[in-house]
């Protein structure tokens, strides 16, 4: 399988997906009102990673692109959750793409404990044969979120999967203790909002 041809559109629709999402960010910048975006990252599913998945899943390998929805990826970081919404609802408005499906681990947390929203699109992107739709995963979530995923993303590795029952009973607690944390914090929003756009005006 040519890989570099096959991935190039995916690694284009990221590209893209982050100067928009940016640009987002910086016209609220602008208007020096609060950003619902602290941060925007992304990538493409590294090959070992794609194959291991579709392996996992039985996706046979010329199913992969149909099968496979989040082999590009980019992840909004908020501050607080109302933030999230306030993602979902531009992402769902724009032009540029188009909503295939959304899954809000926000209200409904997985197993795991994992909470974060994600949207599957459609993405357009002009390439020299003519325009292919991109499928992509965002994933946005809060600081708090992305501290616990992160963690348990690499506990995950480690582990190969099987997290033993005493680490994962923590990873609960400290999901629960993320969750906490994103409450307290909304409950203040108003007052470090205040206090951001003072710091901002200095
Ligand atoms: P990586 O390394 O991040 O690429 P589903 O069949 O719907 O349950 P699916 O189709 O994989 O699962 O979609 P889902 O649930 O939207 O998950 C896609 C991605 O979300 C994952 O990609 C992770 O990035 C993230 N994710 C989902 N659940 C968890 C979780 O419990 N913990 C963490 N840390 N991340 C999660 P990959 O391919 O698993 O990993």
């Amino acid at each position: 399988m040519n890989w570099k041809a096959i991935l190039a559109p995916y690694s284009q629709a990221v590209e893209e997906l982050k100067v928009k999402l940016k640009g987002i960010r910086a016209q609220f910048e602008h208007e020096s009102s609060h950003s619902p975006i602290e941060f925007i990252t992304g990538r493409v599913k590294p090959i070992p990673s794609i194959l291991e998945k579709a392996e996992s899943r039985r996706i046979p390998l010329d199913r992969i692109e149909e099968e496979l929805q989040d082999i590009a990826g980019v992840r909004v970081v908020c501050q607080f959750v109302d933030d999230i919404y306030t993602i979902v609802k531009m992402i769902r408005s724009r032009e540029d793409l188009s909503i295939i499906e959304e899954k809000d681990y926000v209200t409904e947390k997985k197993e795991s404990g994992y909470r974060s929203f994600h949207m599957i699109i459609e993405y357009p992107v002009e390439t020299i044969h003519g325009v292919k739709k991109v499928v992509a995963e965002i994933q946005i979530r809060t600081l708090a979120m992305n501290f616990w995923a992160t963690n348990e993303h690499s506990l995950n590795y480690k582990y190969k999967g099987r997290i033993p029952s005493e680490i994962k009973e923590r990873l609960q607690r400290a999901a629960e203790a993320a969750f906490k944390l994103d409450e307290e914090m909304s409950s203040i929003k108003n007052e470090v909002q205040e206090a951001q756009r003072i710091f901002h005006r200095k």
